[in-house]
């Protein structure tokens, strides 16, 4: 996961800080009047999910979002999945190391026990404190990777899915990004980097599978999964992304 925003000056954020990452707090009074997105909506605490195949540019996305909502004045968390809270960082490791070999049923339950922690530990204490959350990956990633990429879309495993959402996550996201990409373009962008984790280990069919995840969700929650064309330079992206935030919110 990289975090250095491109065309932007931003020193690179190590994991552990990038935990802690929070706005400035700056006072909300002080929200452009240029700002798209409502004054009304400033004052909520807001929680954007970013979706995506591997390499799509969610982290690259997200700096540029936080940019934009630190010049807004809006108080938010950066976070993402799995991870985001001192446990799920450690399930993190674990299910994200090559060396892992697990079931798939277990990895499916170890991304929700991530997820469970990181909802009581960081995200619903930062929503009732009015914060925004911003997360790179959440319960969309679970359907795509272990419902279509392990199982193929079985609707068994689907249901289990669905299960643990209603069971688990009383929470879910107001707006989803789903960033899309033909699946080699980010496999080509993620590529560049040299060490592969366990699931950028998998095969093309994989991949293509968990895009056809994202699109099973995008056409089940249209709602709340926004589509946006992650092709171009990621300003081109970033400009998408708000522009279509701010007619969402
Ligand atoms: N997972 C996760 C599950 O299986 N189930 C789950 O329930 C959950 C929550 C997480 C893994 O866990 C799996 C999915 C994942 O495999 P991760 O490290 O978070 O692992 O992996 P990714 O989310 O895929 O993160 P990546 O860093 O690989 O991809 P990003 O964040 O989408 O892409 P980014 O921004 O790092 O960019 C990749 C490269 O492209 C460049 C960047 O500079 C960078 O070099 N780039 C662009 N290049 C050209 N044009 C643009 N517009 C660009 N934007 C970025």
């Amino acid at each position: 996961m990289t975090d250095q925003c491109e065309g932007a000056i931003s020193p690179p954020v190590s994991e552990p800080e990038l935990l802690k990452q929070t706005s400035s707090s700056k006072p909300k009074e002080s929200l452009s009047s240029s700002l798209p997105i409502s004054q009304q909506s400033s004052s909520l605490g807001r929680f954007i999910s970013f979706e995506g195949t591997e390499g799509v540019g969610k982290t690259t996305a997200i700096s540029s979002l936080c940019e934009r909502l630190e010049e807004a004045g809006i108080d938010y968390i950066r976070t993402r999945e799995p991870g985001g809270s001192d446990f799920a960082e450690q399930l993190r490791a674990l299910l994200l190391n090559p060396q892992t070999s697990i079931h798939d049923d277990t990895e499916l339950l170890l991304m929700f026990a991530a997820r469970c922690d990181h909802l009581h530990e960081r995200i619903l204490p930062a929503l009732a404190a009015n914060k925004w959350v911003i997360c790179d990956r959440f319960i969309d990633s679970t359907v795509a990777y272990q419902g279509f990429g392990r199982a193929h879309g079985d609707p068994k495993v689907l249901d289990k899915i669905n299960q643990l959402i209603a069971g688990f996550v009383p929470r879910l996201p107001d707006t989803t990004i789903w960033l899309d990409l033909p699946v080699y373009e980010g496999m080509r962008r993620a590529g560049k980097r040299s060490q592969a984790d366990r699931f950028e280990q998998e095969a093309l069919d994989f991949f293509t599978r968990v895009h056809q995840g994202f699109v099973h969700q995008a056409t089940e929650h249209p709602n709340r999964i926004l589509q946006i064309d992650a092709s171009g330079n990621s300003e081109e992206v970033a400009l998408r992304i708000w522009q279509s935030l701010s007619v969402d919110l």
